[in-house]
């Protein structure tokens, strides 16, 4: 089971690791760390809006694999914190400003209205931008006990992620490509930047923050950029098989939108095996930290067993 006051899990086989379990325990620490990281101020409208999404549910996979990453490489819950809820408040901003009408525009998420139907197009923008340059300023203030040199590399990655390189260029291209036929490398680059770059993102900051040596780094990166392909696999999956009260967001959309997605190329089935092929190079990777990898080794399993 996973300690609870923040020290690394105690080591354990995979037969008895309760993923469920581990999930939510660490899903509810994160809740309680977000809830007190934005704290209520003047003006209230704008740390409302923020507040609203940021804690409006939403699995917490990107903050748990920060903390998994960090555990993993020799680090402490605490050192990672601040970065774990960073890393859900630019992943929130990013879902805020994908459901924006001038973008995917949706109503719903994480089972709710969307930022923009509650607060207004013009406050749902400011949201997402106050989340995002807060995002920076906690772990440049809230970091403990992490060398500055690490804190910067990790403030690095971060800007690299989230910025053209990253999520920002995958949104553009995938706005771009509405409509039109796009070949499987299009896609390929739309998914691994607009979702994978962040995922990525959060094991190799783990990794800095736990003081990975730079051979880890690279195995844990290689292992996230193969689930990161495989969540979005299953996310294009799921947008057709699964329901509005399962997504908690509009399903179908798509379809609806002509989207190119993974199904449409190469089918339902043949996508499904794609996704477990990435998932078993990325557990591949993580063969040389034996039974301490068991929470990463399961969350990728779980990124294509998901139903949500
Ligand atoms: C980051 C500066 C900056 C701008 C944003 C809008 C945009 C640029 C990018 C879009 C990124 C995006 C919304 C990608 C989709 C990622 C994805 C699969 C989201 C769903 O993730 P889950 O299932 O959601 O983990 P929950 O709600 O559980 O957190």
């Amino acid at each position: 089971m996973v300690a609870t006051d923040g020290r690394p899990a105690p080591k354990q086989e995979s037969a008895t690791f309760d993923l469920s379990a581990y999930l939510k325990q660490r899903k509810a620490q994160m809740d309680a760390a977000l809830d007190s990281s934005v704290p209520l101020a003047y003006p209230d409208k704008i740390y409302e809006a923020m507040r609203y999404s940021l804690l409006a549910g939403g699995k917490r996979l990107r903050p748990i694999l920060c903390l998994a990453s960090c555990e993993l490489t020799g680090g402490t819950v605490e050192m990672a914190l601040p970065t774990a809820c960073a890393l859900e408040m630019i992943h929130t901003m990013s879902l805020i400003h994908d459901d924006l009408p001038a973008m995917d525009n949706d109503d719903y998420r994480r089972g709710k209205l969307t930022n923009h139907k509650v607060y207004g197009e013009d406050i749902a923008i400011l949201a997402g931008d106050g989340l995002l340059a807060y995002a920076f300023e906690y772990i440049a203030a809230h970091t403990k006990d992490v060398p500055a040199s690490q804190v910067l590399q990790v403030i690095a990655q971060l800007g690299r992620a989230v910025g053209a390189s990253g999520l920002v260029g995958g949104q553009v291209v995938d706005l771009e490509s509405e409509g039109k036929s796009i070949d499987e490398a299009t896609l390929t680059y739309i998914h691994t930047h607009k979702t994978g770059a962040l995922l990525e993102c959060c094991v190799v900051c783990g990794a800095i923050l736990g003081g990975a040596a730079e051979t880890e780094q690279e195995r844990l990166s290689r292992y996230a950029k193969n689930i990161g392909l495989a969540f979005q696999i299953i996310d294009d999956i799921l947008d057709i098989t699964a329901t509005q009260e399962e997504l908690g967001k509009t399903a179908g959309k798509d379809l609806k939108a002509q989207k190119a997605t993974y199904p449409r190329l190469w089918g339902l089935e043949a996508s499904k095996t794609q996704a477990q092929k990435l998932v078993e190079q990325a557990k591949a990777e993580l063969e040389p930290f034996g039974d301490q990898a068991i929470p990463l080794l399961t969350i990728a399993d779980f990124f294509v067993k998901r139903t949500y």
